[in-house]
């Protein structure tokens, strides 16, 4: 018998599904409402193996916002116990985590009709399909690499834009800065997509694609998003090793050099908000920030793609102080959200980062902005928690098609509003 069930974990294995890692795990969302509720929350953080989801770490937690973690089933029973002690309210927000995971990582996937939009891919198809779709492309599309990762990976950024052989204004668009967050890489495929294949038909599109280039970043961390297929769905950094510790990794979204490490991040190589040993200690932020820094006369607009909570942030993460054109930016997201809420009712919120999701230094978005990008936003795509990072693939389509009319609209106006 014992023979038996060892023969059959080893064949779920070896289909490259994800194995019993998961099974009986189960997201929990808590709804602290006093010191004593936050204490609680900050005991069981360092006493027992829980994955924050939202917000990302312990540090971060506060009153009047939820939290949403992940935890097996033996310490979700322990935890259920002492909140009922204590009356802090919560509700299971998933049962049963590998379930969810074994629905993505169905393999399924081959078409006879072209690449599928509408599922997630490994990097080793991601990056076949950017290939793929520079070839088709000729007159639209060109691939660059920006940098090698810290396990050796290309980091690769496709120009999209009418070539005209002078420099035009440019919007770059990143994705996948966290591994975890899969829609995030998925959004960014689906846009070149629809870029191309609108082009000439679609006039809003056209009109962009005249004027300017999108610069698209498919995956910026790629050992990370590698490793959340192969060995831990929930990995949210990148890949580098830490001296003196086993824990492994830096938040790439921590480690910007915007008042690097001060608030809402985390010294320690545990945290999954590490900041990492120094400014840009990582070679996938390196790649990223020394690309903006080279072509930061052109680039008007920089957006980046995360998951999820649905909100649409953009400057200071790092201090409560608004930026110069805070209205500016408070109207063009309000507009843009309107726009995304258009097709399928999505609700967004919207609001400096500081005070939207929380203060948190070092990340892209700041640093972007104090660069001189004054059009610099991050977008927390669906959903609100009721599948978090494990977000079905059969909501990629509607996530995604809602999100292209905010990007558009962003992009309409800095086309409009060129500086
Ligand atoms: O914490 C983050 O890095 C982002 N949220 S996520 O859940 N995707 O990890 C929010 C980033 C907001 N922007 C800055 N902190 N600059
Ligand atoms: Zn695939
Ligand atoms: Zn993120």
């Amino acid at each position: 018998m014992k023979a038996l069930l060892f023969l059959g974990f080893v064949a779920v294995v070896s289909f490259g599904a994800p194995g019993y890692k998961y099974a009986g795990e189960k997201v929990l969302r808590l709804w602290p409402e006093n010191e004593q509720h936050l204490q609680f929350i900050r005991n069981m953080a360092s006493s027992v193996k829980v994955d924050f989801w939202q917000p990302d770490s312990a540090e971060l937690v506060t009153t009047n916002r939820s939290v949403d973690f992940r935890v097996d089933a033996f310490w979700a029973s322990y935890i259920r116990a002492g909140l009922e002690k204590i009356e802090l309210k919560y509700h299971i927000l998933v049962e049963n985590v590998q379930t969810l995971v074994e629905k993505q990582f169905d393999r399924k996937k081959i078409s006879s009709t072209g690449y599928n939009y509408e599922k997630y891919h490994r990097l080793k198809e991601i990056n076949r399909w950017i290939v793929k779709i520079t070839a088709e492309n000729p007159t639209l599309i060109s691939r660059f690499k920006i940098g090698r990762s810290y396990e050796g990976r290309h980091i690769y950024l496709l120009r999209v834009g009418r070539r005209t052989g002078s420099a035009k204004p440019t919007i770059l668009l990143d994705c996948g800065i966290h591994a975890r967050e899969w829609i995030s890489p998925a959004f960014c495929q689906w846009f070149v997509r629809e870029a191309t294949r609108n082009y000439g038909s679609d006039s809003t599109m056209t009109t962009l694609l005249d004027k300017l280039y999108f610069l698209v970043v498919p995956v910026i961390n790629v050992d990370g998003y590698a490793y959340s297929w192969t060995e831990d769905r929930f990995w949210r950094k990148t890949r580098s090793r830490n001296p003196g510790t086993h824990c492994i990794g830096t938040d790439p979204n921590r480690n910007f050099d915007a008042k690097w490490c001060s608030i809402g991040a985390s010294s320690n190589p545990c945290s999954e908000t590490y900041c990492g040993p120094r400014v840009e200690s990582e070679k996938e932020v390196q790649a990223v920030a020394n690309f903006i820094r080279r072509h930061k006369g052109s680039i008007k607009a920089y957006l980046s793609m995360h998951s999820y909570s649905q909100m649409c942030l953009f400057p200071y993460s790092y201090t409560y102080d608004l930026v110069p054109n805070h209205a500016e930016l408070n109207n063009l997201a309000k507009g843009a959200i309107r726009r995304l809420a258009s097709l399928y009712g999505t609700q967004y919120t919207y609001g400096p980062g500081a005070t939207t999701i929380y203060p948190a230094a070092g990340g892209s978005h700041d640093w972007a902005y104090d660069l001189g990008i004054k059009y610099s936003f991050t977008f927390e795509l669906r959903d609100t928690g009721r599948y978090g990072f494990l977000l079905p693939e059969s909501q990629i389509k509607p996530t995604c098609e809602e999100t292209m009319l905010a990007i558009k609209y962003v992009a309409d106006y800095v086309v409009n509003n060129l500086y």
